[in-house]
């Protein structure tokens, strides 16, 4: 039977929307933007609301979801809300004892370090779904022509934080795994795919009109690593969606792909099943999008529509110097097929929010498929 909060409607007006065009290759209205972690610590409004609730109980509560989700967009003009959860909040919904402890991020109670703690994973109920179908039903309400983004964790990236327990720098668990024990590997990133696929899923039927895999972490593999131990896993996270959304369907919801440190490997994120590939700051989008001309999947995509990549590490710099990046960015991105500006990472916390809505004007008021000069 149909779930009454499943009310993903394929003619929705954000079709239209310069984010929805630019990541279908068509030309926008105006150059699209939005920000990766543009709701949170860096808006006093977050703050307030935030006040007294924990990180994950605030992904609980769908009103308080939906409010922090259109906080950013109210205050900044971007072209598309990112909903407000986190990649942890599938674990928590399948009943993994996870937490996220202010000022460090997911901190598992149980660690999964063998076979034992991989098999003994529960299953992610479809039931328990229906507060996140909820708090996305309540957000693209008041959303209106502009499209929401759903996301979920990449399963390297759920890996990482299952293995070690807590946030790490080089991520030694996980990768130690994958070659040590392979089966175990195998049946702990399966078990990230599938929670991952599910997450997405609920966020699409419920009507988010895009969605973005973040595989943050895998920029600590190596490209040959990446191929044959994680892409498999992240392909089945997006075929859990691959029949209303991705490059095989029609007007399907476009699907973005993205980690730090993955210029080396590009298209094997574009070849997982994307749609439209995220940069970090570490090449220029011109550069990553030869990278990917020049390297066609299976399906025969070379090119794809991609989104970054403004270094978060100027958001600080004097406006001129700012600027400068701006321009040099979107006039890097008319390179690809089509160009969503966003950040190379997330937004810091420190950040002057009125830094990121004059960013936005910038952007907005930069003539469609020039940028620059
Ligand atoms: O109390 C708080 O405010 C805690 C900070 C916070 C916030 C605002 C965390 C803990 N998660 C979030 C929300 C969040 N997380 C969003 C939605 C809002 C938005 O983008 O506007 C999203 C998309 C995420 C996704 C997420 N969580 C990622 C992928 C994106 C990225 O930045 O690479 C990752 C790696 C996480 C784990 C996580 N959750 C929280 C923190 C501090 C971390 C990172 C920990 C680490 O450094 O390893």
């Amino acid at each position: 039977a149909e779930h009454p909060l499943r009310t993903a409607d394929p003619a929705r007006s954000t079709a239209r929307s310069p984010l929805v065009r630019a990541l279908r290759g068509q030309e926008p209205t105006r150059n699209p933007v939005w920000f990766m972690r543009q709701a949170g610590r860096s808006l006093p409004e977050y703050r307030r609301v935030r006040e007294g609730i924990g990180m994950l109980e605030s992904c609980l509560q769908p009103e308080l979801a939906a409010e922090i989700t259109l906080q950013p967009v109210r205050r900044h003009d971007v072209d598309a809300a990112i909903f407000f959860s986190d990649i942890v909040v599938p674990l928590r919904l399948a009943g993994v004892d996870v937490e996220i402890q202010p000022g460090v991020g997911p901190v598992l109670g149980r660690p999964v370090r063998t076979a034992e703690d991989a098999a003994a994973l529960p299953p992610l109920e479809d039931d328990a779904l229906d507060v996140i179908r909820e708090a996305v039903t309540r957000t693209v309400a008041e959303l209106g022509d502009r499209p929401l983004i759903g996301f979920a964790g990449a399963p390297f990236t759920l890996a990482a934080y299952m293995v070690e327990g807590r946030p790490s720098r080089d991520h030694m668990g996980p990768r130690r795994m994958m070659h040590g024990d392979p089966d175990t590997w195998a049946a702990l990133a399966g078990w990230a795919a599938t929670v991952s696929g599910q997450f997405l899923r609920a966020q699409l039927e419920a009507g988010a009109s895009a969605a973005q895999l973040f595989d943050s972490w895998a920029g600590s593999l190596s490209a040959e690593d990446y191929l044959r131990h994680v892409q498999p896993h992240s392909a089945t996270a997006f075929a859990h969606v691959a029949d209303i959304a991705g490059p095989a369907v029609a007007d399907g919801a476009p699907l973005l792909h993205f980690g730090t440190g993955t210029g080396e490997f590009l298209h094997h994120l574009r070849d997982a099943g994307a749609t439209a590939v995220g940069v970090d700051h570490r090449i220029t989008l011109a550069e990553a999008h030869r990278r990917l001309a020049a390297h066609p999947g299976p399906d025969g995509r070379g090119a794809v529509p991609l989104q970054g990549n403004i270094d978060p590490a100027l958001l600080g710099a004097p406006w001129p110097v700012l600027e400068a990046h701006v321009r040099d960015v979107v006039a890097s991105g008319t390179a690809a097929p089509g160009h969503v500006v966003n950040l190379a990472h997330g937004v810091p916390p420190e950040t002057d929010p009125e830094v990121l809505t004059r960013v936005v004007e910038l952007i907005h008021a930069l003539p469609v498929g020039e940028g620059g000069q």
